[in-house]
């Protein structure tokens, strides 16, 4: 009796070993929530090959408000800021087309924060079409971030994962001034002046003002002006002249709305300056 037990034992664990050769090479350590790879500091870089990695309910409900067609090979990220910023998530460089979700909470109570789409280098599409995506956070809070194969190339599981999380950069700094004295001309347009100060990585600026004028008691002439500035860390003079919608801007007051504003590669910042301006010939 005692040998038939060991050999139906011997014989449960050769069917064992005959059910594992697909788990030979082993998921990534941090395939599901709870084997979160930590985030200890900033920048933070990991390649993993994820073609192991698998998908479970948990990918499915951080995927309920993004909608990624599929939530395959999914690996899993945790960070804890120590500072309210912004965070910038980069796996474009991925061999395969990669999607991200962040969540905070525990499986059962997610809450969605963003999710964005990296199209790599097995990509059907232009890289250019997803780059790297940027979410708010606040100190002591933890995110869960996973990364998966969303399938836009429609096979194949995951692949070579490269994946950065990094403090955004802070967006571009914009100060404006609006002199108290502009000008009209004979042909009722305005020119309205002043400075502009950008500092931060932003291409090109735009200056938006809007001029009303009353004219008599009951009309006004209203009009709009645009300009542009480099964001180069200098104080620069501008000058916009604004073309009425209808009839002539004239001399006396007037009120300017001015908006300028420059973009970064994540965000945009901006100042805006309403008063009274005098204008004259
Ligand atoms: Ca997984």
């Amino acid at each position: 009796m005692k040998r038939l037990a060991v050999l139906i034992s011997l014989l449960a664990l050769s069917s064992l070993a005959l059910a594992s050769p697909a788990l030979a090479a082993p998921a990534p350590s941090n395939d599901t929530f709870g084997g979160a790879t930590v985030i200890g500091s900033l920048p933070f870089s990991d390649t993993v090959d994820t073609t192991k990695a698998t998908t479970d309910a948990n990918d499915a409900e951080a995927n309920a408000s993004c909608g990624a067609p599929a939530t395959d090979a999914s690996v899993w990220y945790q960070l804890t800021p120590d500072t309210d910023e912004s965070i910038v998530v980069d796996a474009s460089d991925s061999s395969y087309p990669a999607g991200v979700i962040v969540v905070t909470g525990s499986p059962g109570s997610f809450s969605f924060v963003a999710c964005g789409f990296f199209f790599g280098g097995g990509a059907p599409q232009p890289k250019a079409t997803g780059g790297p995506f940027v979410f708010s956070v606040s100190a002591g809070q933890t995110y869960s971030i996973v990364a998966f194969d969303p399938q836009f190339d429609s096979g194949g599981n995951g692949g070579t994962l490269n994946i950065t999380v990094d403090v955004a950069p802070p967006p571009p700094v914009v100060t404006l001034t609006v002199d108290p004295a502009g000008h009209f001309n004979k042909s009722g347009s305005a020119t309205v002046t002043g400075t502009v100060l950008c500092t931060g990585i932003a291409d090109p600026g735009f200056i938006d003002v809007q001029l009303s004028q009353h004219v008599g008691r009951v009309a006004t002439v209203s009009g709009f002006g645009e300009t542009q500035f480099t964001c180069d860390g200098t104080t620069q003079v501008w000058s916009a002249e604004v073309f009425p919608f209808s009839g002539l801007f004239k001399g006396g007051k007037a009120t300017s709305d001015s908006f300028a504003s420059a973009c970064g590669p994540f965000q945009c910042g901006g100042d805006e300056v309403t008063r009274s301006i005098s204008l004259r010939s």
